[in-house]
């Protein structure tokens, strides 16, 4: 009886090996030519972040030959390095970073390096002692992103000008560029004053709030000045709550950037005066660049992406139509 059992035992894990074999063995063939991308995102705090982190994942998928790791770091820079480590330690082909904030990378992209996996950076920018620790950034231009706005203020608005400054994730360059636009602005603007000046992350619950308790303090506002989308869609909530109105003919002037659709939606409504884009679509650029560097070919250290601006008195439906996010 004994001996029964375990010739059965034995065929069955014959069968079981053999058909593990069989079943893995196509598949493992096939993983081995996929080009493992790990992909440490910021998070998942506004509606851009939403586009771009779709763009990616539509791209790094098995029919185009990718395998991707995403890894959603919830703003959170210490994430996003616990994130590297966890690829470097998979050995995946290429890191792929969209860092919260600039500094702070040295050490663990020079971890990456010692593994030889090639680090690419997409959207905002990093700041390290050795630009090799990277290789190649592509992303937006922050800081004429913030031109674009300050040039328009100049085109069309009053000479005096109290403005609230609602500023994104201090620290990431798309903070840092559309700040130093706008104080830049201030500067050679003499009538131009910033009355306040605080971030809201980046998020719309937190644009509302910050904007909630400016004006408890303040009742004599021209402009905000928000730093992106979400954070205006809560001013404009809080504004509105308040009694006033945005926008063409409204009480306060409203700039954003970004431009993702239902910011464009509000400029075409008219509530948003000028909305500066802010292109998230990188999965294709990343893809081309990741191509270029498998054929050994040499790639650019910095890629800019070219934007445009709309403006509520001219953008029309089908130009909201014709985006591809
Ligand atoms: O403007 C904002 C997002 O880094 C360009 O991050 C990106 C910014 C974008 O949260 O909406």
């Amino acid at each position: 009886m004994q001996n029964i059992v375990k010739r059965l035992m034995t065929l069955v894990s014959v069968v079981l090996g053999l058909s593990f074999i069989l079943g893995a063995f196509p598949t493992t063939v096939q993983a081995e030519d996929l080009i493992v991308v790990g992909f440490s995102q910021v998070g998942a705090e506004s509606d851009w972040r939403t586009a771009n982190t779709k763009s990616m994942q539509d791209t790094f998928v098995e029919a185009n030959g990718y395998r991707l790791i995403f890894d959603d770091a919830q703003q959170k820079q210490e994430n996003q390095i616990t994130a590297i480590r966890n690829f470097i330690q998979q050995e995946v082909d290429y890191i792929v970073l969209a860092p919260v904030t600039e500094t702070g990378w040295d050490t663990v992209l020079q971890e990456a390096q010692d593994a030889a996996i090639p680090v690419i950076i997409v959207d905002r920018m990093i700041d390290v002692s050795d630009d090799a620790l990277f290789t190649t950034w592509v992303g937006s231009d922050f800081k004429l992103e913030g031109d674009k706005a300050v040039e328009w203020m100049v085109e069309t608005q009053a000479e005096e000008l109290k403005i609230v400054h609602l500023q994104g994730t201090i620290g990431s360059s798309a903070q840092i560029g559309r700040t130093q636009g706008l104080e830049e602005g201030v500067e050679a603007n003499q009538g131009w004053e910033i009355i306040a000046q605080q971030t809201g992350e980046f998020t719309q619950a937190k644009g509302q709030e910050v904007m909630e308790s400016i004006l408890k303090q303040h009742d004599d506002i021209d402009v905000v000045y928000a730093e992106n989308d979400n954070m205006a869609f809560g001013a404009i909530d809080a504004i509105e709550a308040a009694g006033k109105t945005v926008g063409v003919d409204g009480d306060i002037v409203v700039i954003s950037f970004d431009a993702t659709r239902a910011g464009l939606d509000a400029t075409l409504a008219g509530k948003i005066n000028y909305n500066v884009e802010c292109n998230p679509l990188h999965g294709a650029r990343v893809d081309a660049l990741i191509q270029q560097l498998e054929a050994g070919e040499e790639v650019d250290k910095l890629a800019y992406v070219e934007e445009v601006t709309f403006d509520a008195t001219t953008i029309t439906q089908e130009d909201i139509d014709a985006r591809e996010y």
